[in-house]
């Protein structure tokens, strides 16, 4: 890693003050590696700015110094697109937190980039609404990175992803120009949606410094059933037709019995259903009226239901909803491992779940395959443990799995470091040749991630 010309630390503390610039290796350290700790990287320094103008300012010293940047919220990103792999300054959005405006008529908040998730959601309720994006890594995870990966999470069958609740951005592009979109309007047919060129983007484009979001209603009543199911196949069926006919579905998300026992065994409880059927899927139903006879007459329509529990008591849903939201953390106790983040359509999404561990296999005898994910939107989460960070045999057999089958290589994640080399067999050369001309247009010396996704 090259250390900082001294020209560059002189104009970067002067932009953002000598207590912002943090390059003290035992500081800067935990910027460096991912969650998982399987993206390790290193960088000379951490910047923090506190406005839209400061970090305009560190754009303007990163083109004048040949630097490289790469923006980083909470660092819960799990594809290494939020660390410097190569070397980068990172630039933390910590100091452009807090949500700045709610208007509860329109249903719209303003919060600047650093804001966690779980704040938005503490500022929408105290609004009277909610937000309609939600994920476990809640506390940490931020608005701007879940707008650069346009994060999913446990609700996209009801709300969509963060770009469906994203109205306007404000940012700075790697040209150093500034976007606002703070002030857009639900209604406007004014030309190109340059906010939503940020969702997805990666930090490639610019870096996002507030963004004015969507909120969705508050059902404060809701109800959670865990249902038993023989196979995948069975488990699809059905979800398919709650969705159809269960009008307040929240949630529907799957895991197997592998899954049930080492959650549970991290946890010390015994599995949401015992024994653990091959496949449980939790579904959630909310709404202004409780929910549970309508998701018990849903449930009770459904081919396919070996066994059944229903949680309707805060407390009871929340021992449910345990079990899922721990598996990440479940799974990390195992050590570092390969995270794949993949879409099916839903025809091809069982024979893919049944098929992946035996891809995986192939390649790597002695690895683990953990599946589980968002089945409402065809979402799953398929990670390998017991394989070699820099093992790229496991990531390819199931990428070329998830191509075959018509899927995507990344449903919510992004594409981060980790899948670039799968970004044109997917969506083709021309597609890739236009998103390299947009960031040729919007950052013409490549300093935003340069070394993520394209
Ligand atoms: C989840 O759905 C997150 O819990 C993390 O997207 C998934 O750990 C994972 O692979
Ligand atoms: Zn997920």
């Amino acid at each position: 890693m090259r250390p900082l010309a001294p020209s560059a630390a002189r104009a970067l503390a002067a932009v953002v003050g000598p207590e912002h610039l943090l390059t003290d290796p035992a500081v800067t350290a935990g910027h460096a590696v991912d969650w998982t700790g399987r993206f390790r990287g290193a960088t000379p320094a951490v910047v923090r700015p506190g406005s839209i103008g400061e970090v305009a300012a560190i754009v303007a010293v990163a083109r004048e110094e040949g630097l490289a940047l790469v923006p980083q919220g909470g660092n819960t990103g799990l594809v290494g697109g939020s660390v410097p792999l190569a070397g980068e300054v990172v630039v933390s959005t910590a100091r452009l937190a807090g949500v700045t405006a709610v208007d509860p008529d329109a249903g719209l908040l303003t919060a600047g980039a650093g804001t966690t998730i779980a704040a938005v959601h503490a500022a929408a309720r105290a609004a009277g609404w909610a937000y309609g994006v939600d994920w476990a890594a809640r506390d940490s995870a931020t608005v701007g990175g879940s707008i650069a990966t346009n994060g999913g999470g446990l609700h996209v069958v009801r709300h969509g992803p963060t770009r469906a609740q994203v109205l306007g951005v404000q940012a700075v592009w790697g040209s150093g120009a500034p976007l606002d979109d703070l002030g857009r309007l639900e209604k406007d047919a004014t030309g190109y949606d340059l906010s939503g060129l940020l969702c997805g983007s990666e930090g490639t484009l610019g870096l996002v410094t507030a963004a004015r979001l969507r909120l969705v209603p508050h059902l404060p009543e809701r109800a959670l059933a865990a249902l038993a199911f023989a196979s995948m196949a069975d488990a699809v069926v059905a979800v398919g037709a709650l969705r159809r006919g269960l009008p307040g579905l929240e949630a529907a998300e799957a895991y197997r019995a592998a899954e049930a026992d080492l959650v549970a065994g991290h946890l010390g409880v015994a599995p949401a259903l015992a024994p653990p059927p091959p496949v449980t899927v939790l579904v959630e139903a909310a709404g202004h009226d409780d929910p549970v006879d309508e998701l018990a007459a849903a449930v009770a329509g459904l081919d396919g239901v070996v066994d059944a529990v229903v949680a309707t008591d805060g407390p009871r849903r929340a021992a449910l909803w345990r079990h899922r939201e721990s598996l990440t953390e479940a799974i990390a106790t195992l050590g570092p491992h390969h995270k794949l983040d993949v879409s099916l359509p839903a025809p091809a999404l069982a024979a893919f779940a049944e098929e992946v561990p035996a891809r995986v296999a192939e390649v790597a005898p002695a690895a683990r395959t953990w599946l589980f994910g968002h089945l409402g939107d065809g979402n799953l989460h398929v990670n390998v443990s017991g394989v070699d960070p820099d093992d790229h045999a496991v990531d390819d057999a199931v990428l070329a799995l998830v191509l075959d089958r018509g899927g995507s290589i990344s449903a919510e994640h992004g594409v981060g470091t980790a899948k670039r080399a799968w970004l044109a067999r997917q969506r083709g050369s021309d597609a890739v040749a236009a998103m390299a001309a947009v960031k040729a247009a919007l950052d013409p010396d490549g300093v935003m991630n340069p070394h993520v996704l394209l």
